[in-house]
């Protein structure tokens, strides 16, 4: 879904029906109106984001599964940057790595730079933000968005690529871990029959 990728609004397109299409699809990501809940799915989710890049392997990361299909250490490197990239448009101004680091090539230095980035927004957060301020709106990517709705395109754009990552360590015969619920390896450990 292009809409969960604002990397695309800002770089790529410059079809104006297709942004326009984009900005509409987007008024349709959830918007946290409690900072509490944004900061409970965000634990929940940084924690399935680690225990994924937990399973990575360093060769992993630069290995192609296909000539169409981004790496898993672009993918796991994007997840981690994009942290600070959207969430440094709100105003927030926490340390992290940026789009313009250097790629790591080691699985260590990669859940290194997320959970600094992750630990450290959520720090400045929970610091300077109430559930008043994510009413606020700021230019994002060529449109106006709320806070909260920033911190919901967050949400959901980890996850869409975390899918997209599971899907290349699969290729690449690395086990994934379950995030919403068993993985084949978990249903077998559980000693049950694993599911289509
Ligand atoms: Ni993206």
């Amino acid at each position: 879904m292009i809409v969960l990728h604002p990397e695309l609004i800002s770089g790529s397109i410059k079809n104006l029906k297709m942004l326009k299409q984009v900005q509409h699809d987007s008024e349709k990501i959830t918007m946290y109106h409690k900072l509490e809940d944004f900061i409970n799915d965000w634990a929940y989710e940084s924690e399935a984001t680690l225990k994924i890049f937990n399973n990575l392997t360093d060769k992993s990361l630069t290995t192609n599964v296909a000539e169409n299909i981004r790496t898993a250490g672009r993918l796991a490197w994007h997840i981690t940057t994009s942290i600070g990239e959207m969430a440094h448009r709100t105003g927030l101004k926490f340390k992290t790595v940026t789009e313009n680091s250097p790629r790591p090539t080691m699985v260590k230095d990669i859940i290194d730079a997320y959970k600094e980035a992750s630990d450290n927004m959520i720090s400045e957060i929970k610091e300077y933000w109430n559930d008043d301020t994510l009413l606020e709106e700021d230019d994002m990517y060529g449109d106006k968005w709320a806070k909260g709705k920033t911190l919901g395109v967050l949400i959901t754009h980890q996850i869409h690529h975390r899918a997209q990552l599971t899907v290349v360590m699969r290729l690449l015969g690395l086990q994934v871990p379950g995030v919403y619920g068993p993985s084949k390896e978990e249903w077998a450990q559980f000693g049950m029959t694993v599911q289509d």
